[in-house]
């Protein structure tokens, strides 16, 4: 079998899981988490998405994939009181005219306050088709749920467009954290990038905070939502209900 074969095989067959990566809030509170894809292949072994989703994109499994993801995600969100959860939309899903209802229906599905959930777009998605992104979007904010631009700062920050998209927040590009470590100059970047997007009232985020001196001077700018290996690694859901202290 090949490994698009065992794909098609995992979403059905129980082999998929999501781990939770939290983010702390500016008191070091966990306030939410990120769901993070994980495939367990009894044939291949641990898939890395960066491996398998860009072939489930090639082989139409894209939609399947992202509709198994929500409705879990959901299902789980419902056992974790207070928490707000992210999970991460492709390219593929977010072209397909059927998202919002399928969101809407995940989050009715779970009794969930649709505001607890945000979907996680990428900033180079939205950059490669800004027109029929801002609309998809726009769509999807009618749900109630939340919106994050995600790698913002990483490649293409389209400045006129940006002012137009619908989203709640971004979240910073993890090279932009890595650059803190590089001196003055990569603090003034990070600084300059977090005006811009509070300028325009979005929340902002950061991801792969591995560091203390990272944690530091994203204090110092303003930045207080944190995610990233120095707050917690990804986390299976009975570890994060137990960090959380909720019982299973
Ligand atoms: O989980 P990990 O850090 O290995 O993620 C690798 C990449 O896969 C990241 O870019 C992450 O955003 C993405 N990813 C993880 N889970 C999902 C998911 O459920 N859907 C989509 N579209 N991307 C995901
Ligand atoms: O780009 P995105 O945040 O969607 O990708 C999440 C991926 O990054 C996951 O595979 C996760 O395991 C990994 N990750 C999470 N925190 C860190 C971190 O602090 N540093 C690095 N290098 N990777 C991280
Ligand atoms: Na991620
Ligand atoms: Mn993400």
């Amino acid at each position: 079998a090949t490994l698009e074969s065992a794909l098609h095989g995992a979403v059905r067959g129980g082999e998929l899981h999501l781990l939770y990566q939290p983010l702390e809030d500016r008191h070091g509170r966990w306030h939410s988490a990120e769901a993070l894809l994980r495939w367990r292949s009894p044939v291949y072994g641990n898939v890395t998405p960066d491996q398998f989703l860009p072939l489930a994109e090639r082989s139409g499994l894209s939609l399947p994939l992202g509709e198994w993801t929500l409705t879990q995600a959901c299902a789980q969100l419902a056992t974790l009181p207070g928490l707000r959860l992210a999970v991460n939309v492709s390219a593929r899903q977010l072209a397909d005219p059927g998202l919002p209802a399928l969101v809407q229906r995940a989050v009715q599905q779970a009794g969930l306050e649709p505001a607890r959930l945000s979907l996680e777009v990428r900033e180079d998605v939205v950059a490669r088709a800004p027109e029929r992104s801002r609309q998809a979007l726009t769509a999807l904010r009618e749900t109630g749920v939340r919106l994050t631009l995600d790698d913002f700062g990483g490649s293409h920050t389209h400045l006129e467009g940006l002012q137009r998209l619908p989203v709640h927040a971004v979240k910073l590009d993890r090279t932009l954290v890595q650059g803190l470590d590089r001196g003055t100059r990569g603090g003034a970047l990070v600084a300059a990038v977090v005006h811009l997007a509070r300028a325009l009232d979005l929340e902002v985020m950061a991801k792969g905070v591995e560091t203390q001196a990272q944690q530091a001077q994203l204090r110092e700018i303003g930045v207080h939502n944190l995610q990233g290996f120095l707050i917690s690694a990804p986390l299976d859901l009975p570890a994060l209900q137990a960090r959380l202290g909720v019982a299973e």
